[in-house]
C-alpha cells in the first residue's frame, strides 16, 4: 500500500507524520517531532530554519527507511516569511514575523499604497507581518540588494530538496504581492521598488517538484524513489483541507499558536466591510477562498506560560486547564485580538494592563487566568462568527474546531456556549491530515474533489461533540 509523508512545520514544532489510506480511512504514523526554537540576536527574532530543514530530512529518511512503500512527500508551515537567495545562497536567517521592525515599515508601505487600494489588490486583513511589510523592512536594512530570489519557508526548504523553485498558490496569498485571485502583482511591485525576478513562478498544489536530490537522499538517508509535491503548503490551507464540514452552515478554527476562524467561500469578498471587520481573502487548495480571521490564538497560553517559567514557575498547561475549568465561570476577559499581545515578551503583564485599562478586576489566581484567556479567545470566536453570517449572508449552525486547541474540552466548550452553536472538535492533526490527503490524490491514491477528501477524514477521524450548555450563555 502506497504511502505519503507530511512534514508539518508549526510556529513551536514540527512533525512528519506518514500517511496510508487503507479501506477508504487514512492511516496516520507518527515518524518524528522536533521543537522549532527561534532565536533573538543583534538584529531581531529568526527561525533556526538550517535545523528545521535537517530535523525534517532525518525524519524523512526515517520514515522512508521504514516504509518501503512511501513514495511521495510535502511541506507546509506558517506563512508570510521567507528565505533570500543569492544563487543557492541563502543570505541571512529568515526573519520571524513576531519581530518589531515591520511596524516602522508598514507606514512606508501604506504612504505608497493605502490600505483601502491595497485590499482591493490582495484581499487580505492588515497583519503588520505581511510578507509584502516585511520587505519594506528589509529594503531599508539593505538586505534585498544582493539578493536574486525570494522563498517562502515551505518553498525553500523544498528547493533544497529538490532543486526546484516555486511559490505554492495558497502561502504565496499571504505575501501582500498576489493579486486575488490571480498572479504576482506586477503593477504594484515597481512601486514598491520591487523586482519581479524576485518572485518564483506561482504553482498549484498538488504540482510535482521532481525527486529528492541524490546528494540530499545521500545524506538523509532518503530513498530516492521519493518526489517531492507541493500541497497547501500554508498550513492554514491544509488545515482547512482537513476540516470535516460538509455543507455551508458549517466554520472552522483552525486553533493553534493562532487561531483562524472562517468560511470556505467559492470566490473572494473584496467589499469595504469585509476590510473593515479584519476578514482576509486567502488561497484555498483547488480555487477555493479562505475567507478567515486572524484571531490571536492559543499564543497568548503558551507566552504566559514562558513567561511564569522565566521566573521560575513551572505550569504545566494540562493541570492547569483542569484547574481553570473549575475557576468561577464569571471571569474578567479582554480583547484577545489587541495588537499589543503579538510580539514575544510578558504576556501576564500586558493581559493585566490590558484588564486594567478597560477597569476590569486582575484575576486572583492562575487558574481563573487561563480561564479567562480562554474566555477572551471564545468571545473573540463568537464575533468572528457574527461577522461571517454578515458578510456572507449564511446562517452558521456548526463550528468544527480543528488543531492542538481540539484537545483543550474547556476551550471547545466555553465555545460551543459563547457561539451559541454545537462545536465539533478534531482532528488535531488536521494540517497534516490536509497535506497527506492532497499529496495522495496527486499520486493517484485517492481521487475527487475536497468534499471527497473531507468524507475520508470524517470516517478516519471520528470528532467529538460539544453541545451547548443550557443557561451558559452570559
Ligand atoms: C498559522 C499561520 C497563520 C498565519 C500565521 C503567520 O500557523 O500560518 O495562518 O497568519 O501563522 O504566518
Amino acid at each position: 500500500m502506497r504511502s505519503v509523508a507530511a512534514i508539518d512545520l508549526g510556529a513551536t514544532s514540527g512533525r512528519v507524520i506518514v500517511g496510508a489510506v487503507e479501506g477508504g480511512e487514512l492511516r496516520l504514523r507518527h515518524v518524528a517531532r522536533f521543537p522549532n526554537t527561534p532565536v533573538r540576536l543583534a538584529d531581531g527574532l529568526h527561525w533556526d530554519v538550517l535545523s528545521l530543514y535537517s530535523a525534517a530530512m532525518q525524519g524523512l529518511g526515517r520514515a522512508s527507511r521504514e516504509d518501503d512503500e512511501l513514495v511521495g512527500a510535502a511541506i507546509d508551515s506558517w506563512a508570510v516569511d521567507y528565505g533570500l537567495l543569492h544563487g543557492a545562497r541563502l543570505l541571512g536567517n529568515p526573519f520571524h514575523y513576531r519581530d518589531a521592525r515591520n511596524e516602522a515599515a508598514v507606514t512606508r508601505v501604506h504612504a505608497v499604497v493605502g490600505p483601502e487600494e491595497l485590499f482591493r489588490r490582495n484581499g487580505l486583513q492588515h497583519l503588520p507581518f505581511n510578507t509584502v511589510f516585511q520587505l519594506a523592512a528589509a529594503a531599508a536594512a539593505g538586505e534585498l540588494d544582493e539578493a536574486e530570489q525570494l522563498l517562502l519557508v515551505p518553498d525553500l526548504l523544498g528547493y533544497w530538496a529538490t532543486g526546484s523553485r516555486v511559490a505554492e498558490r495558497t502561502n504565496a496569498s499571504t505575501t501582500g504581492l498576489l493579486r486575488v485571485g490571480g498572479d504576482w502583482d506586477v503593477e504594484l511591485l515597481p512601486r514598491l521598488a520591487l523586482r519581479r525576478s524576485l518572485l518564483p513562478p506561482v504553482v498549484d498544489p498538488g504540482t510535482d517538484l521532481g525527486p529528492v536530490l541524490p546528494e540530499v537522499a545521500a545524506e538523509f538517508g532518503i530513498a530516492d524513489r521519493i518526489r517531492f509535491s507541493t500541497v497547501g503548503s500554508h498550513d492554514t490551507a491544509s488545515a482547512v483541507v482537513g476540516v470535516p464540514m460538509a455543507d455551508d452552515g458549517a466554520v472552522y478554527i483552525s486553533c493553534g499558536t493562532w487561531s483562524l476562524v472562517g468560511a470556505e467561500l467559492p470566490a473572494p469578498v473584496v467589499s469595504d466591510d469585509a476590510r473593515a471587520a479584519g476578514f482576509t481573502n486567502e488561497g484555498g487548495v483547488d480555487g477555493r477562498t479562505r475567507f478567515l480571521k486572524n484571531v490571536m490564538g492559543l499564543w497568548l497560553l503558551s507566552e504566559s506560560v514562558r513567561a511564569w517559567e522565566k521566573v521560575g514557575e513551572q505550569q504545566e498547561l494540562g493541570a492547569l486547564l483542569k484547574q481553570a475549568a473549575e475557576a468561577p465561570a464569571d471571569v474578567p476577559t479582554f480583547d484577545a485580538n489587541d495588537p499589543r499581545l503579538l510580539a514575544p515578551g510578558d504576556m501576564p503583564a500586558r493581559i493585566e494592563a490590558l484588564l486594567l485599562e478597560r477597569g476590569s478586576r486582575v484575576p486572583a489566581s492562575v487558574p481563573e487566568f487561563v480561564r479567562g484567556v480562554l474566555q477572551s479567545l471564545a468571545n473573540a470566536y463568537a464575533d468572528a462568527v457574527r461577522e461571517i453570517e454578515r458578510l456572507t449572508g449564511r446562517t452558521v449552525r456548526t463550528v468544527h474546531l480543528v488543531g492542538g486547541g481540539a484537545q483543550n474540552a474547556l476551550l471547545c466548550q466555553l465555545t460551543a456556549d459563547t457561539v451559541g452553536v454545537p462545536v465539533v472538535a478534531g482532528p488535531v492533526e488536521a494540517t497534516a491530515i490536509g497535506n497527506l490527503l492532497v499529496q495522495a490524490r496527486t499520486h493517484g491514491i485517492l481521487s475527487g474533489d475536497l468534499e471527497a477528501l473531507r468524507a475520508v477524514t470524517a470516517r478516519s477521524f471520528p470528532p467529538r461533540t460539544y453541545a451547548v450548555r443550557p443557561f451558559a450563555r452570559g
